[in-house]
């Protein structure tokens, strides 16, 4: 048997993606000139700036490679784009709990291990079955997938920086392998946000810049409840409202894509107090029971301190004098992260019952 067509390996490629699941496939074509050089430039010039604070991962060297397909996977000529849709959050219990929220890609199983098991699959049967090298990477692994997205006509660029997808908007997670296959590749869509304003004016920290395209890290809710370790600067503290871990603002203000609510099922939340967990629940999780609690799920990632650091600046934003047990209590944590944001959060809460008298 010869080398397979273009077309013919792309269709075995895309039935793959369907076998996996995959709610949307797209080819980019790498192979010639340099299609990621814009997207390396841009993406310089936000670390020049500052814009991805403190992700010690993301050096220039790091981002050269990421947009670099060839140092990726040597010989790379395509790298097929996949992508899983989730449902923004219902509305939360209505019980007079205080609760947080959690973004809504993280309030079910981590979806990095749900790709990594389909994508890996996916490059073993690309090896086997077609004859060609493949390797899959998700999320940390180093390749900038927007760009990538946008090049293989999946979406396109919106200003709060998300990709839009046509039929789900912002809300998909993305995923690439990255082939040496000589796939047909797919176009780049002619859209674009046209006058539209609304993640920019919804973002709570005003971290897109007002033109839009750009995030800065430093201000962003998302970054500083996963990313950022230490204390949370006392200024953007009562703009974070109940967000614990990642936010969702930019994208529920997006008009693109927001009636569909389709979730690939292993990203649906088991129950509402995975999205709207209980606050004080939380404050009482030592390391073991953090581990236990949140196994399995990417909130593990902003380990136990920074989680319940946090909850605390939740409670100072919308917590009730019912929370001042669980915070008092919390000024004892072995953590001074924690006691230091428990104190913060006590008096937030003194400080609003007091104008209320
Ligand atoms: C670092 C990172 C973050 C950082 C910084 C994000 C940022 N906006 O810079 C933080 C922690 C803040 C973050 C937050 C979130 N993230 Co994030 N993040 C990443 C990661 C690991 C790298 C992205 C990156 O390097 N950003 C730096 C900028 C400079 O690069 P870029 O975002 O790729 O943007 C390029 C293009 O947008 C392009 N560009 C931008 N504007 C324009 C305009 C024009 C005209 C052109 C030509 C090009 C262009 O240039 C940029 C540089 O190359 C990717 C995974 C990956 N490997 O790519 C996930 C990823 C981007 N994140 C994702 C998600 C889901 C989120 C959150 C929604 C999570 C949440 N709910 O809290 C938020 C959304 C915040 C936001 N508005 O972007 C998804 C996005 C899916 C999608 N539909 O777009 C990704 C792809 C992960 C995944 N595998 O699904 N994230
Ligand atoms: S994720 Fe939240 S804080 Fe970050 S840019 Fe979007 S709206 Fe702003
Ligand atoms: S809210 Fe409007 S401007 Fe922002 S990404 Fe969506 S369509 Fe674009």
């Amino acid at each position: 048997m010869g080398p397979m067509a273009p077309t013919s390996a792309r269709d075995a490629v895309l039935a793959m993606a369907r076998d996996e699941g995959f709610a949307l496939a797209r080819i980019a074509a790498v192979d010639e000139g340099e299609p990621l050089a814009p997207a390396r430039a841009t993406a310089l010039d936000a670390l020049a700036a500052g814009h991805l604070a403190e992700m010690g991962w993301m050096t220039a060297d790091w981002l050269a490679r990421a947009t670099d397909p060839g140092a990726f996977l040597a010989g790379a000529r395509s790298v097929i784009m996949l992508a899983l849709p989730y449902a923004r959050a219902a509305a939360p219990p209505a019980d007079g709990v205080s609760r947080g929220r959690v973004a809504a890609y993280a309030a079910g199983r981590d979806y990095h291990r749900i790709f990594e098991s389909k994508l890996r699959r996916m490059a073993r049967r690309i090896r086997e079955e077609l004859g060609a090298a493949a390797r899959p990477t998700v999320d940390y692994g180093p390749l900038l997938e927007r760009p990538l997205a946008s090049l293989a006509g999946m979406g396109w660029f919106g200003k709060s920086t998300m990709l839009l997808t046509p039929g789900f908007g912002p809300w998909v997670l993305l995923g690439a392998v990255a082939t040496t296959l000589d796939l047909a590749p797919d176009a780049p869509l002619r859209k674009s946000c046209g006058s539209c304003t609304r993640c920019i004016v919804a973002c709570p920290t005003g971290a897109i810049s007002p033109e839009g395209h750009v995030v800065d890290a430093r201000r962003c809710i998302s970054y500083l409840t996963i990313e950022h370790r230490g204390s949370i600067p006392l200024d953007l503290r009562p703009l974070m409202g109940s967000w614990i871990f990642g936010c969702d603002e930019c994208l529920d203000a997006c008009p693109v894509g927001a009636a569909s609510r389709e979730t690939h099922p292993d990203l649906a939340p088991p129950s509402p107090d995975a999205t709207f967990p209980p606050l004080t629940d939380l404050l009482a999780l030592d390391e073991d029971a953090f581990r236990e609690r949140f196994r399995g799920r990417a909130i593990q990632r902003a380990k136990r301190d920074g989680l319940l650091r946090n909850a605390c600046i939740a409670l100072g934003n919308t917590g009730t004098p019912a929370d001042l047990p669980a915070l008092t209590a919390a000024l004892t944590d072995p953590s001074p992260l924690v006691r230091e944001h428990a104190a913060w959060a006590i008096a937030q809460i003194e400080a609003r019952e007091e104008r209320q008298d």
